[in-house]
Order: structure tokens, then sequence, then C-alpha cells
């Protein structure tokens, strides 16, 4: 019988989808796999399901010869696996896109409201008793409607984000995307990401991640942002030079941002946590009942598809 680990404990009903169709092993711990246990996997089973954290790297897939065919991940981001060195030994990798898309714009309005409207330092006043009532000009922040959004990759999950800014909020939409897209909404394409951040109020950060991407955040782009402007960032930590953020939030030289993504999650420089002005939220882009359970089951059909010879649905190499 074919042999699938799961790396994590995962809803009720994934576990029992992955059971129809394989024999299953599930491993308990919440936290990223270390190198031997990726190894293992690697030898032990005919399909792996990791997740965010997991480093299958070239150096974990080492001579090539593994048991393991496929490597279904658990969420639309893999820059976590070196998809060349996985097809370099004949392993298959999918992902889930589509399962995370609506969840992950929606936790991007989140920050844009959190960060324009100083939510999250309005609480911890509050909280902190330190509130001492309503007065006309008490913690004023930007106001969201009617405003320039522009989104920096415009991929399933930037259009969701568009869309949204678009027709819930009547924002005019900017983007900087590798392709020209065809949108059904109305949407200027940038020449670069500094043209964007010149005139956008929210700068979104929607590009895949990897090495592509490393960095593409940093002095020149937050530079050419506006002093009332907010960056907000659902991608990966890494496509943001934390530093130059924190430096840029710390002089004033932009408003405020949020973050759902971390260069070395779960650590957060402590001179952003010690910010006012940034919303920081722990990776809860697709933590949603439904979303799990979605993104769980797209995994499992398309280890399915690939042990059923077919062409999984979600291949990314
Ligand atoms: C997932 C994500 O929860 O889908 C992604 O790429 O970043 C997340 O929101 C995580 O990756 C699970 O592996």
């Amino acid at each position: 019988m074919t042999r699938v680990f799961l790396t994590r404990p995962l809803p009720g009903c994934v576990v029992a989808a992955a059971e129809a169709h394989f024999e299953v092993e599930t491993r308990e711990s919440t936290g990223p796999m270390k190198p031997a246990e990726m190894r293992a996997a690697l030898a032990l089973y005919d399909g792996v399901l990791p997740t965010l954290g997991d480093a299958f790297d070239a150096e974990i897939f080492g001579d090539g010869h593994h048991r393991c065919r496929v490597l279904a991940n658990f969420g639309v981001g893999y820059n976590h696996i070196d998809v060349a060195a996985a097809r370099a030994c004949g392993i298959s990798v999918t992902n889930t896109p589509g399962a995370v898309t609506d969840a992950t714009a929606d936790i991007t309005l989140t920050l844009m409201l959190m960060s324009a409207r100083r939510a999250g330092e309005g609480e911890r006043m509050l909280r902190a008793g330190a509130w001492e009532g309503w007065h006309p000009t008490q913690m004023l922040g930007l106001h969201m409607s009617g405003k320039t959004v522009g989104v920096i990759g415009m991929g399933r999950i930037g259009q969701a984000v568009a869309r949204r800014c678009r027709f819930g909020f009547g924002m005019d939409v900017l983007y900087v995307s590798r392709s020209e897209k065809t949108l059904d909404f109305d949407a200027r394409r940038m020449e670069s990401a500094e043209a964007l951040a010149a005139e956008a109020n929210f700068v979104v950060i929607a590009v895949p991640g990897g090495a592509e991407t490393h960095r593409l955040i940093g002095e020149s782009v937050l530079g050419a942002m506006q002093p009332h402007a907010h960056l907000i960032n659902v991608s990966r930590g890494d496509v943001v030079d934390e530093a130059a953020l924190i430096a840029a939030l710390t002089e004033g030289r932009i408003a405020g941002a949020g973050l759902d993504v971390y260069e070395h999650e779960p650590k957060v420089p402590d001179a952003l946590i010690a910010l006012e002005n940034a919303v920081l939220l722990p990776h809860l882009g697709t933590a949603a009942t439904e979303v799990r359970e979605a993104m769980g089951l797209m995994a499992v059909e398309n280890l399915r598809a690939f042990f059923a010879g077919e062409e999984p649905p979600n291949l990314v190499n």
C-alpha cells in the first residue's frame, strides 16, 4: 500500500480523506521538521505532505535515491522546497493555490485597516487603562475609502486584494507584475515598484516569494513612499529588508506597516515589536478552519491524482 506522511496534525476531514487512499502516518509535532526527520520521510514514505518551515533544500535531497515520489505542499508558497533539486531526483512537488486566495486577501484588508486606523495601538492603549475618553483629535489615522492601493504581484492573491479595495472601498488600483494582466476592474500597471510606491497610499506585497523576490522591497521602494503611506506584507518575510523597514517606520518616513510574515519566523525583531506604528500578526493569512480544511483536501487530491497516474492538478515542477 502507498505510504503517506502528514508532517503536522491536520483537520480530521483531511486525515480521513488521506486514509481513504493511503496508509497514513502523522507526525505529532507542530514545529518545523528537523533535517533527520526530512531525510527519514523521503526514505520511508511514497508521498509526503510538508508545510511552511519544512526546509527541503538540495542537501536534504542529497544523492537522489529516495522512496518518496511526491511532496504535496500544504500551502501555496513553496519557497521552503528546492523544487529543482526535487525534480533532479524524480520527486514531483504540488501546492494549494486557490484554496488560500480569499483568506489571504481578507487578512490583507485586515492589516490595511488596522494599520491605517491604528487599531492595534488603540487596543493596547485601552487595555493598558490609558484611555482618557473620546475627543475630536484622538488617535487619528488615515481614511481608507477612496484612496489608492498599489499591489506588487498581481497573481491570484494580488487580484483578490485589488478587487476588495476597488469594489469594497472605492479605491484606485495600481500594480506591478511580470506580465500585463487582463482584469475585470480598472487598474493601472506601473513600470516599477518605486513609481507605484510614489503614488500609493497603501503598498501591498503579494509576490510568491523565493530567490527572485528576496529583498525586493528595500531602501529604494520605502524611500519612494509618501510619509502618510502604509506598507502591507502577506507574502514572505524576506521580500522586505526588515532593517530598512524598521528605519523608515522609526524615522516616520512612512506612516505604518502591517505584517503577517517575517524573515526568520517565529522570531520577530525586537525593534519591530517596539514600534507602535507596526501591526504584527503571527502568519494568520490562511488561519480559518474551512480554509485549512480546503488546503488539506487539495493537497490530498494532488497525492491521489499522482498515485493514480494522473497529472496532479497543482504540479509546480
Ligand atoms: C499557509 C501561506 O498557512 O499558503 C501559504 O503559502 O503562506 C500560509 O498562509 C502556510 O504556508 C502553510 O504551509
